[in-house]
């Protein structure tokens, strides 16, 4: 099963994806939410396996609209709390694991709406090194 798949069968994940892409204004993508950066970055390799995923836009997004998965190299969905926005600066949102994360690769999907109603999406990696 590819990841791609996995989030289609994940009920509700893309249903709202779909009003950004469509808006004409869309592709004006300076003017609308982006992701800033993140925390482990992206393509990164890190020794010790986190225990949350953060997420930095350039301007607090909906919530309710907004939602972060994790898998691993098997495309196994890692369980996690639900996405949470960072109470001192709501640009940033998390997600939070019970135990550090084990070596191994990760792809994040992340999709979020805008205060202004436009829904932007996207995947990033990161590598959770082998202890030596
Ligand atoms: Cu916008």
């Amino acid at each position: 099963m590819t990841a791609l798949a996995l989030l289609v069968a994940v009920p509700g994940f893309w249903s709202l994806a779909s009003a950004g892409e469509l808006d004409p204004e869309a592709d004006v993508q300076s003017l609308h939410l982006e992701l800033r950066s993140t925390v482990p970055a992206a393509d990164s390799t890190v020794a010790e396996g986190p225990t949350e995923i953060r997420l930095i836009f350039s301007e607090p997004p909906q919530m309710d609209g907004t939602r972060v998965r994790i898998v691993d190299s098997r495309e196994e969905l890692i369980p996690s709390s639900d996405v949470t926005a960072d109470e001192e600066d709501p640009k940033e949102v998390f997600i939070q694991f019970e135990d550090r994360l084990p070596p191994d690769e990760y792809t994040v999907f992340w999709r979020t709406i805008a205060q202004d109603g436009h829904a932007q999406n996207g995947t990033f990696q990161f590598r959770v090194a082998a202890a030596r």
